[in-house]
């Protein structure tokens, strides 16, 4: 009884930590994401107020985190963008975190880090094996936020945008923090072109989420003088036109099985 204690103990300390002494998710290691449907942008822009105001934040931080499918599919694009922050308590994290923000914008209500895995926030991410680190561990994996304004551009193979994925980034949110994890603001993505390769759901979504701002598609109308109704109709008659091979390249793909 005790023996077999001591060596279930000794089998998940094992697991937890290789020989080189990094520590890997209780899962495993984050696997790289190749199905992401090419042509998926999402973003999300931080309020106007702070949820949590420190003495020298003039108003909030100006940011927003943009997700994009990478062209061949693995992976996640990101355009990230942070400006007025705090003169003190840098270098300032910010990461994926798993719960979008609610209607009263408390930061405290997104939990922890987008997680799979299960590996934890502590130790810090290993940088060189990213696969290692939380999914949502942006800053750990890319590097923290230390001037202002902060812009960086990277790939992480991790990330799906696929909605209900365990590594979503689309269905969660993103945080912005102090060096001691106090938590500045936050925001959650919304969904501004879901693509052309996308499911059943393309023929639904594509109208509607040209409504959304930020999606670059505005239809060119014909003469200025179209009124809105006309203007919406285009736009209806767009998005079907624009749905209509996706349809046909599913048909064709459940024909040719
Ligand atoms: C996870 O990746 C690290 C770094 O490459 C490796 O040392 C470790 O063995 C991997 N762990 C698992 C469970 O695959
Ligand atoms: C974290 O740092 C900020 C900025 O220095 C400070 O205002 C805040 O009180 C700190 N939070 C904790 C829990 O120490
Ligand atoms: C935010 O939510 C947490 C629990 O999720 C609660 O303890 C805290 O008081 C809330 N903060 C504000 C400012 O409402
Ligand atoms: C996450 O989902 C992917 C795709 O379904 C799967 O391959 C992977 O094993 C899952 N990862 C974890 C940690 O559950
Ligand atoms: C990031 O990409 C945008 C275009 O998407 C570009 O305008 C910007 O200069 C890039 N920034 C960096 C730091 O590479
Ligand atoms: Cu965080």
């Amino acid at each position: 009884m005790h023996s077999f204690g001591v060596l279930s103990t000794m089998a998940l300390g094992l697991a937890l930590v290789n020989a080189e002494g990094i520590k890997t998710g209780e899962l495993g290691n984050a696997t790289a994401v190749t199905n992401n449907p090419v042509g998926f942008s999402a973003s999300g822009t931080l309020p106007d107020k702070a949820f949590f105001t420190a003495g020298s934040l003039n108003g909030n931080v100006k940011g927003s985190v943009s997700v994009m499918s990478s062209p061949d599919g693995i992976g996640v694009v990101y355009t990230v963008k942070f400006s007025n922050l705090p003169k003190e308590g840098g270098p300032f994290l910010y990461h994926i975190h798993e719960k979008k923000v609610p209607g009263d914008g408390n930061c405290t209500s997104t939990g922890a880090h987008l997680d799979p895995t299960i590996r934890g926030e502590t130790p810090v991410c290993d940088k060189p094996f990213p696969q290692t680190c939380q999914v949502g561990d942006l800053s750990g994996k890319y590097g923290a936020i230390t001037s202002d304004p902060f812009e960086a551009n990277y790939t992480d193979i991790f990330s799906s945008v696929t909605s209900g994925s365990n590594a979503s980034i689309p269905d969660r949110s993103f945080v912005v923090h102090f060096s001691n994890k106090t938590r500045i603001s936050c925001a959650n993505f919304e969904v501004a072109a879901s693509g052309p390769s996308n499911s059943a759901s393309a023929p639904v979504s594509v109208p509607t989420s040209s409504a959304t701002p930020g999606l670059n598609n505005t239809p060119t109308a014909p003469t200025s003088t179209s009124s809105p109704v006309v203007t919406a109709g285009a736009n209806v008659l767009q998005g079907v036109a624009f749905a209509q091979p996706a349809w046909l390249a599913l048909f064709g793909l459940f024909f040719a099985l």
